[in-house]
């Protein structure tokens, strides 16, 4: 398959997978989604690759979520809401890699939630994390707020949900989002320590390690399922519709 939203690497025993949309802030619409889900379907199951990371291109972010500018009452792909975005952050999941999040930027919204799935992430101290959709017209339930919870906590998952602030990357590591925190210019050198590190252990155990670790939350995925189907329909609204417009148009958006 030719890329043309991601770019696929073998560095040493890692496969690195960017989101190569920087003039969007790496935002993925449809075919960004079915082609992270080609790359990491191939790393996963390709037997010389111990880790996989996932990052963004530039300095500015690693994934801002959806696509705003695809977005017409719903994305511009396959699935439910125009984005296989469910399938995406289950595939995360499902492989039997470790998935490290390099988080090089801001992670907002869908960005933020796949840090939440990646099994590991290490931040860039420029990184800025939230998320945006009741700003937006939009939300991510399941992944995006069951599984958060699971690692910030219930109360601070409602806050970062209900208030839509921004937190550093000093506060996503006090809450328990990301593993480490370094200065960008050593975000490079720690994620492929990390990698190397992981290179040295038993790939089966860590795949029955990870595997345990999700079958504990794995009802989460059927409630991302259902609440993507109601996310379908909330995109057919004036209320949804006028979230997305007011962020293209670059004001405040007027929900009541
Ligand atoms: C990232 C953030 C906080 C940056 O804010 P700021 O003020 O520093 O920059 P600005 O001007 O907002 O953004 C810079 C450029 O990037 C584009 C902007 O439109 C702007 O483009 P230009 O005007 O320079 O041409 N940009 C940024 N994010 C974009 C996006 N997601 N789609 C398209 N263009 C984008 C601020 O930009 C922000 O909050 N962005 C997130 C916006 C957002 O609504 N994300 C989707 C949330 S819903 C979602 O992700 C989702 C899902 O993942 C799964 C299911 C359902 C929903």
């Amino acid at each position: 398959m030719d890329y043309q939203d991601i770019i696929y690497e073998v560095r040493g025993p890692a496969a690195w997978i960017t989101i190569n949309r920087p003039e969007k802030y790496n935002a993925f619409r449809g075919i960004t989604c079915e082609e992270l889900i080609h790359a990491i379907g191939k790393a996963g199951w390709d037997k010389s690759i111990a880790a996989i990371v996932l990052t963004g291109a530039g300095q500015k972010a690693f994934c801002t979520g959806g696509d705003q500018s695809a977005h017409d009452g719903a994305y511009d792909g396959r699935g439910t809401i125009g984005l296989p975005v469910e399938e995406l952050q289950s595939l995360i999941r499902d492989v039997p890699k470790p998935v490290i999040a390099r988080v090089n930027g801001y992670a907002i919204g869908g960005g933020n939630v796949l840090v939440t799935c990646c099994d590991l992430a290490i931040a860039s101290a420029t990184a800025v994390f939230g998320q945006v959709g009741p700003k937006v017209g939009s939300v991510d339930p399941g992944f995006g707020t069951a599984l958060l919870a699971r690692g910030v906590g219930e109360k601070k998952a409602r806050e970062i949900w209900m208030l839509c602030r921004r937190y550093s990357a000093q506060q996503a590591l006090e809450m328990g989002l990301v593993n480490t925190v370094v200065p960008a210019d050593e975000l490079d050198a720690e994620v492929e320590r990390w990698c190397m590190e992981i290179h040295a252990l038993s790939p089966t155990a860590i795949a029955i390690a990870k595997k345990s670790f999700n079958l504990d939350s794995e009802n989460i995925r059927a409630i991302s399922g259902m609440g993507m189907q109601a996310l379908s329909l909330f995109y057919q609204t004036e209320e949804s519709r006028e979230g997305v417009k007011a962020f293209l148009e670059k004001r405040p958006p007027k929900f009541r």
